[in-house]
């Protein structure tokens, strides 16, 4: 398997699943300025939607959206425990949180990223922002994990969008039970091996 991603970005929750199963793959860095691959191939080529993550499988075939994606990776090693049984409660759970965090909590940040975006709608950004922060917070207050006593592959896409306080201006010490799980998502070997792929610091 092949992940198309960019640096500090959403793909980096797939690529710590992917390092967390422990399964072989290979990394394509893609430029988002410039919308091209490390190969200088255009990115809409491999994903009409012209953004990253993208899986490329062995069979030519690709796969899309975030949260797709992981589900997949994990399936290909149950043995990793990253994510229950299809057709169970556990799993919906892990789902509930995937969709959760893709359409409310990764969503909320875009307006912060666009810099011609007007101020005002910025603001509403950040408010929704902080909400989401809320939220998370207070569903891991009495737990490691989103979903309970382990990691799945919720957690690595929270840790990864949580992340993006350090680019969006807000400080996480508001959040303490936040800070708690950065540290101790950063602290998983795959996730400093991820992080360290990427070129980031492993701190949270
Ligand atoms: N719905 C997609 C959204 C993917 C997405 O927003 N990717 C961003 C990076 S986090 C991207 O590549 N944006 C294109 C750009 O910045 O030019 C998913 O959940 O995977």
């Amino acid at each position: 398997m092949k992940l198309f991603y960019s640096p500090a970005s959403c793909a980096m929750s797939p690529h710590i699943v992917l390092a967390e199963t422990g399964l072989p793959y290979s990394l394509d860095r893609v430029d988002l300025a410039a919308k091209t691959t490390a190969a200088g191939r255009p990115l809409k080529e491999i994903n009409p939607q012209d953004a990253v993550p993208v899986l490329l499988l062995d069979s030519g075939e690709t796969i899309t959206e975030g949260a797709a994606i992981v589900q997949y990776i994990a399936d290909q090693r149950p043995e990793a425990g990253l994510l229950p049984p299809a057709g169970t409660l556990e799993r919906a759970r892990v789902q509930q949180w995937l969709n959760y965090i893709a359409t409310e909590l990764h969503k909320a940040h875009v307006p912060l990223f666009k810099a011609d975006y007007p101020p005002v709608t910025k603001e509403i950004a950040l408010a929704n922002v902080k909400r989401g922060y809320d939220f998370v917070a207070s569903a891991l207050a009495d737990r490691p994990f989103l979903t309970g006593a382990g990691f799945t592959v919720a957690d690595a896409y929270l840790f990864t969008i949580l992340n993006w306080h350090k680019f969006i201006g807000v400080d996480l010490a508001a959040w303490p039970v936040l800070v708690a799980y950065q540290s101790r998502i950063a602290a998983r070997p795959a996730v400093q091996q991820a992080m360290a792929e990427e070129g980031l610091a492993a701190a949270a």
